[in-house]
């Protein structure tokens, strides 16, 4: 074991509640109630996959649990219960600042229990004690061609932290899988700890002849971010990038880069292995990417027009976008059916701190036309921004002009999130995934039992009945 998961777990004699405490008196009463639901309701229907929710990607059927966080399509995200303007205005802030502390975010997603300004500055203190990328991150990325996008380099950077892994060693030498949680913890906290240093290596790397990311430790976690891409002396910035953290942390766990992160973490794979894969999900342009995606789409309608376009110009240009094949981005949603609460936070950022950035203005003209339009056209089920809608134009704002940094900043933050879930997940004993595949023909047969594949009758239909 390295230092770090050493003082972690040391930890447990200090009078003070540790993180492993607090998780760990929880979890029999979790046990309980988990038993009690799944011998109460073990058999009753939640969701039904019928054939076309199997060709369709699954959308919609419940079908994973999680404590932590819940998107409800008409209230939006929910984190431990709390909508993102709770959060916002209750999470303990910094001295003198306007926006949360990220620290206090993450003992709410780990520990579940509101937290004070207290708990808040020793998760901070708990991430600089945990803060120093090891070598061979810097060789790997150094190892790659200059237009290697930044959610590659992300990726890979987590990847090449993986042989520092505790839970790995610790399944190597053994640990019962009881308490392998308690190791996944340790990693949790050592990568979100570095996360920020990490995506400062990847923008320096990229845009600024790989000026050395070295945090400052007077800042906190978010600010951090800013300090070290040399726009820490920007307060609004500052701010900027706390909000953004808490914002894109977590969205229940059936997104596609939650979803792989349960999925590959099922295995009990390690924490970097599953982080590396969800950076790969989140870097898909119907996922994270949609946030570069929508700033490049806004940056070309600015070219084309030169000025802030009318409604009826703005809408010709959407209806040329979609004629080409592609999609509006940063507009509709696989369960919201609301404009996306963080869309309106950040938002009402930029009403205040950049009302008068054009980028901005065109965001405001295309919330007043896209939707109308959307709609009109009769396919979609939620006409409305999310949260990739704007994100990169508040991030252009301030100077960082690159679309493809947008989804780095999105990974950042997402991964507080996917390591909560997986340190639960572990902790809960929570299986290996495993769903079932059917061809086209075995559907047939299972609805016409007489056609035969390969000329048998598979056993599949009565299987699939049982
Ligand atoms: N522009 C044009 N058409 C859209 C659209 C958009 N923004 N959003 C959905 N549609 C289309 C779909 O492509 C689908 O058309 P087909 O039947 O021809 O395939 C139809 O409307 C129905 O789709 P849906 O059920 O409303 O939406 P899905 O659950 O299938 O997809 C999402 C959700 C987010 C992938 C989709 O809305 C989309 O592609 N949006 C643009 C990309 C984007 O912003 N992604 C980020 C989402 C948030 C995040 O994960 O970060």
């Amino acid at each position: 074991m390295d230092a770090h998961s050493d003082s972690v777990l040391k930890n447990k004699s200090k009078p003070s509640l540790t993180f492993e405490d607090r998780i760990a008196t929880q979890l029999p009463a979790w046990q309980k109630r988990i038993g009690r639901v799944l011998d109460e309701f073990g058999d009753r229907v939640i969701s039904e996959v019928t054939v076309a929710k199997a060709y369709g990607g699954m959308r919609g059927l419940f079908s994973l649990i999680t404590e932590i966080s819940h998107v409800d399509p008409e209230l939006g995200l929910t984190i431990r219960g709390y909508t993102v303007d709770e959060l916002l205005e209750k999470l303990p802030k910094p001295d003198g600042g306007a926006y949360p502390l990220m620290g206090g975010l993450y003992h709410l997603l780990l520990v579940g229990e509101f937290p004070t300004l207290e708990d808040a500055l020793a998760v901070e203190d708990l991430w600089r004690e945990r803060q120093g990328l090891p070598g061979q991150v810097m060789d790997v990325l150094r190892a790659m061609p200059d237009d290697t996008h930044p959610m590659t380099l992300l990726s890979q950077a987590i990847l090449a932290m993986q042989p520092t892994s505790a839970a790995a060693r610790a399944y190597h030498e053994g640990v019962s899988r009881g308490e392998y949680w308690l190791y996944m913890l340790e990693d949790a906290l050592t990568l979100t700890a570095n996360l920020p240093i990490v995506a400062a290596t990847v923008y320096n790397m990229k845009y600024r002849n790989g000026v050395e990311a070295v945090p400052d430790p007077a800042l906190d976690w978010s600010a951090n971010i800013a300090h070290m891409i040399g726009k820490g002396d920007d307060m609004e910035f500052r701010e900027l990038c706390r909000l953004f953290m808490i914002l894109h942390s977590d969205q229940e766990n059936g997104n596609a880069c939650a979803h792989t992160s349960h999925l590959v973490s099922s295995t009990l794979s390690d924490l970097y292995l599953s982080s590396s894969a969800a950076m790969n999900a989140l870097a898909g342009p119907l996922h994270g990417l949609a946030s570069q995606e929508t700033l490049r789409w806004l940056l070309n309608l600015q070219a084309h027009f030169g000025c802030l376009p009318s409604a009826d110009e703005l809408r010709e240009y959407t209806l040329d976008t979609l004629k080409q094949g592609k999609v509006i981005p940063g507009y509709g949603h696989g369960v919201l059916r609301i404009t996306d609460t963080r869309f309106t936070a950040q938002f009402r950022f930029a009403e205040s701190y950049l009302p008068e950035d054009p980028i901005f203005q065109l965001v405001r003209r295309v919330y007043e036309v896209v939707p109308d339009l959307l709609r009109s056209l009769g396919k979609i089920k939620n006409p409305n921004p999310n949260v990739d809608a704007i994100s990169g134009t508040l991030q252009h704002h301030y100077g960082i002009a690159q679309p493809e940094f947008c989804t780095v900043m999105f990974g950042t933050s997402r991964l507080t999130g996917l390591s909560a879930h997986a340190v639960w997940a572990r902790a809960l004993s929570q299986p290996i995934e495993r769903p079932r595949s059917l061809s086209t023909g075995l559907i047939e047969e299972m609805f016409t039992p007489r056609i035969a594949v390969n000329g048998r009758v598979s056993s599949i239909a009565s299987e699939a009945s049982a």
